[in-house]
């Protein structure tokens, strides 16, 4: 588990994405976006900083080490997303050709408290990384945060937001039981054939 207390842990800030996330121990800046203090109301946690960067920028944030998965993941993390400016927070699960998954997604204002997110992810595919993407909104009022990060073996213990893939003829990724993605055929043959 990652609190950001003592740094990134075994996380790392991507290099071709736009922008950075910033670690912070106090509220963010600007008014009516962000929150006033980390998850569980003291410590470190990450943000984007939204003031003074455009639209559409995004940062990336990812495991350091690659590492393979084939069955059954646990992600669990906290965000906060209070804004009326605020953009996409994205959770991208990459396989070994580095195509991107998104296997769960929110878009806009989440209102003033940190969220609880669970995600049990199951597949028969093998892959590599986890990223932590967001994209800034429309304006300045974009202050995403980020904080107790752990990604575990087996499933989530509330599994109230379980993600599958249906192999192999469902081709189909869900988050709670809505299609977000649809995967080619051929790609997941391949995936499979690894
Ligand atoms: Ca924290
Ligand atoms: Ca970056």
């Amino acid at each position: 588990e990652c609190n950001f207390d003592e740094g990134l842990c075994d996380l790392k800030q991507e290099l071709d994405d736009d922008v950075d996330w910033t670690r912070l121990d106090a509220g963010t800046p600007s008014k009516y976006t962000g929150p006033t203090a980390g998850q569980g109301g003291s410590g470190w946690f990450l943000y984007l900083e939204a003031t003074d960067r455009a639209i559409a920028d995004t940062a990336r944030l990812s495991n350091s080490n690659t590492f393979t998965f084939k069955s059954t993941l646990c992600i669990d993390f906290f965000y906060h997303m209070y804004g009326k400016h605020m953009g996409t927070l994205k959770v991208i699960l990459l396989d070994r050709t580095s195509q991107e998954h998104v296997v769960w997604q929110r878009t806009g204002n989440q209102g003033i408290t940190w969220l609880h997110q669970l995600i049990t992810y199951s597949t028969c595919y093998l892959f590599v990384k986890i990223v932590w993407e967001v994209t800034r909104g429309n304006g300045y009022r974009s202050d995403f945060a980020l904080d107790t990060i752990s990604v575990t073996d087996g499933p989530c213990q509330d599994d109230s937001s379980r993600v599958t893939v249906n192999p192999p003829e469902g081709k189909v990724l869900t988050v709670n039981q809505e299609p977000i993605i649809n995967m080619h055929s051929e790609e997941l043959e391949a995936l499979q054939n690894q």
